[in-house]
């Protein structure tokens, strides 16, 4: 097979690509030339953790948006590679809501095992991508930081796969200017500690907010004050807690919310979500999307409708995330192998429509969850993923919001069952609140 296919980022969305052609090999088929580019000096995306903030040392947006002490905010069932469970990674069942390092390692372990590192270009960003119609090639212009040197190959096949949760959206507060304290976007915190003994000001009642929040809690913050547009997150929060409406205006220290009301804060945390951001993609081929669980103008979330020789992994809201990403990529790697077939444009359209119709009517929560199960069973349907239970990782889900509904300081300190293996989870050896460890070393210890 002389077709040569790109692959833009070694974060897990790129692994799974990786993995899906090392897996086909494997079982005997002749694969593309497949090159992935990373702008960073190691694989594992977001999960990669950097101290860095602003720009890295070449003069590059830094991607990272991870902090220490982080711990999986879902339970890992929920997650779980079908083609590598956590028990043959660790040799024994592990604690349901790993540590970042604790992940890293686990999927860093797969695609050391699949033995797909050459295949990798780190230290080089991808700068350019268009597409030229009469050759039938993208054209990909790169650069190699080590050796100081831009260019541009050609490839028959491009997988975007660069994440979403790097670009901050910062919003502007009046007053900010001249506020008298720190303001930052969630992509920049790093260290819990920095907060001690602060009153801090969250903006924002997503995963960012709550996360942040219970950290800068938990490494002793004095006062966490969350401010919502457009409803309060409304858990059982600890007394120095407490949830406002949105920020009108900062004057010195005082930050005044909507209802009139008033705190004095010594800093602000703008959990204010990511743009999709893809500088880097000539404007034909550009997704333009909010964050939401299926993006316009990707046929199955995956297929670019206007160019189906164009993909893009992992650009959906994520309740799911390593395993629909596993799931996206076989799927892209069956089209490209040609395996599988796309339908006309106007077909795919339409199948888009009906997916995001579905989306636009669900409910609750329960009911998203199901939505992003259902559309990665959909996908591994079509290929050799190895099938796992998703209604068990449902199940997973469904149990890790009611536990923290019923008390979000202790929801991590509970198990699930493994969608794969069947084996429960063991209850970690200590209480989320009470482990200011967060290393591999510490997790492990039984
Ligand atoms: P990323 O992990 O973002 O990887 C993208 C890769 O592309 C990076 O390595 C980047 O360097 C590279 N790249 C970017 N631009 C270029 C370019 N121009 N050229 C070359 N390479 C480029 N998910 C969970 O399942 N559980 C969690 O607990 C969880 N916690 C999270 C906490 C935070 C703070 C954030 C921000 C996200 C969290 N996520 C979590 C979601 C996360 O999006 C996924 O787990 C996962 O990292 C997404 O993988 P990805 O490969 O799509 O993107
Ligand atoms: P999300 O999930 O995209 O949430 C963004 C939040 O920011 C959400 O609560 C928004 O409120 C709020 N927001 C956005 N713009 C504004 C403005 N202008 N003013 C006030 N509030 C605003 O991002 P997260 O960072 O929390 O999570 C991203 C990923 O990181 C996630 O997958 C996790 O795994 C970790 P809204 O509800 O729209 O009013």
């Amino acid at each position: 097979m002389s077709k040569r296919v790109a692959i833009i980022g070694a974060g897990p969305s790129g692994l799974a690509q990786l993995r899906a052609f090392q897996s086909a090999k494997q079982k005997g088929a002749e694969i593309p030339e497949v090159v992935c580019f990373e702008k960073q000096s190691n694989w594992g995306g977001l999960w990669n953790y950097t101290w860095r903030t602003g720009l890295d040392e070449y003069g590059e947006p830094v991607h990272g948006s991870m902090y220490r002490y982080l711990w999986s905010n879902g339970p890992k069932e929920g997650l779980e590679f079908a083609d590598y469970s956590f028990e043959e990674h660790f040799g024994r069942p592990i604690a349901s809501y790993p540590p970042r390092s604790v992940l890293f390692d686990y999927i860093e372990g797969r695609v050391k095992k699949a033995g797909v590192r050459d295949m990798i270009r780190f230290n080089s960003p991808v700068r350019h991508v268009n597409y030229d119609e009469s050759a039938g090639l993208f054209n990909v212009t790169v650069q190699d930081h080590q050796k100081d040197q831009e260019y541009t190959e050609q490839f028959d096949h491009v997988i975007v796969a660069n994440g979403h949760f790097s670009t901050p959206n910062v919003p502007h507060f009046e007053g900010f200017d001249s506020f008298n304290g720190r303001v930052l976007h969630a992509h920049d915190f790093r260290d819990a500690m920095e907060f001690k003994d602060k009153d801090i000001l969250i903006i924002g009642t997503s995963y960012s907010a709550e996360d942040i929040g219970s950290q800068c809690w938990k490494y002793g913050a004095k006062t966490i004050t969350v401010s919502h547009r457009t409803g309060p997150m409304g858990y059982d929060w600890p007394d120095n807690w407490q949830e406002v409406p949105l920020l009108t205006k900062v004057e010195n220290n005082t930050a005044t919310f909507k209802d009139g009301t008033t705190k004095d804060v010594d800093a602000i945390i703008l959990c204010t979500g990511y743009l999709h951001h893809f500088p880097f993609m000539e404007e034909s081929l550009k997704l333009k999307t909010d964050n939401r669980l299926y993006p316009v103008d990707l046929y199955n979330g995956v297929v670019w409708q206007h160019n189906p020789n164009l993909f893009y992994l992992g650009m959906q809201d994520q309740w799911y995330t390593f395993n629909m990403f596993d799931a996206q990529a076989w799927y892209a790697r069956d089209i490209i192998m040609g395996r599988l077939d796309v339908p006309s444009q106007k077909e795919m359209r339409a199948d888009i429509d009906k997916w995001r119709e579905q989306e636009d009517s669900i409910p609750d929560d329960y009911a998203s969850i199901k939505y992003q199960g259902d559309y990665t069973l959909h996908l591994m349907a079509m290929t050799d993923y190895p099938e796992f239970n998703v209604e068990a990782s449902n199940e997973a889900f469904y149990q890790w919001k009611k536990h923290k509904k019923k008390n979000i300081m202790t929801f991590r300190d509970n198990g699930y069952k493994s969608a794969l293996t069947g084996t429960m989870a063991p209850n970690h050896h200590t209480p989320w609140k009470n482990a200011l460890d967060d290393s591999l070393e510490s997790y492990l210890k039984t």
